[in-house]
């Protein structure tokens, strides 16, 4: 399986970003490539168009750095909407406007979160399903990976924030779970017993 794997270069005056260094790491695997995007709204999908169109993908995990310290987060929905906290790389600083007008408000992931979970987690890493995936370029690169692909369904993808190097857990701890996650990306979901039943 031909896998693409993006992560961010630094932003806010910060010298490295983990998700660039656990792309990096990924992609000494056999089939994983890795693409840095910036940290730029300006620029950040035509890099990403252009990954895409080069490598053909069959699985694109896109990675993000998060303030949020202690574990993985595995994103569920991609917004159609920024609202900066604070200026890109360009110095930037969209407030409240969409990121595609006239694309549908959100995004669902399409890789198999609870599973990536649990894998992270039996990996030695704690990992979480996240329902905000933030309203900065981390969001703008989901809601646009997702909306691009909307059409080619058999393309799994989706996105992970991963904590700053600054933390507490190393960085082999968190290549580890972030590796076991990705090994079980293309396998289907897992769902609770009973868990098929409609609401209303
Ligand atoms: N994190 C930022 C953008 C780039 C990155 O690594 C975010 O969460 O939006």
């Amino acid at each position: 399986m031909k896998v693409l794997v993006t992560g961010f270069e630094p932003f806010d005056g910060a010298a490295v970003n983990s998700s660039w260094e656990l792309a990096q790491a990924l992609s000494t695997e056999p089939g994983v490539a890795a693409v840095q995007l910036p940290c730029r709204f300006g620029s950040s999908l035509q890099v990403l168009d252009e990954a895409l169109r080069r490598q053909r993908p069959q699985l694109v995990l896109a990675l993000g750095q998060t303030p949020q310290p202690g574990a993985l987060r595995f994103e569920r929905v991609a917004v159609n909407w920024i609202d900066s906290r604070i200026p890109d790389n360009d110095g930037l600083q969209p407030i409240d406007v969409q990121v595609l007008p006239g694309a549908p408000a959100a995004y669902f992931s399409r890789l198999p979160l609870k599973r990536m979970v649990a894998a992270a987690r039996a990996a030695g890493m704690p990992a979480e399903v996240s329902l905000s995936a933030g309203s900065y370029v981390c969001n703008q690169v989901f809601f646009g990976l997702q909306h691009r692909l909307r059409r080619r369904p058999g393309v799994i993808s989706g996105f992970v924030h991963v904590p700053g190097l600054g933390d507490a857990l190393s960085f082999e701890t968190m290549l580890l779970g972030v590796r076991a996650a990705l090994a079980v990306a293309d396998q289907p979901e897992l769902h609770a017993p009973r868990s098929e039943g409609r609401i209303a």
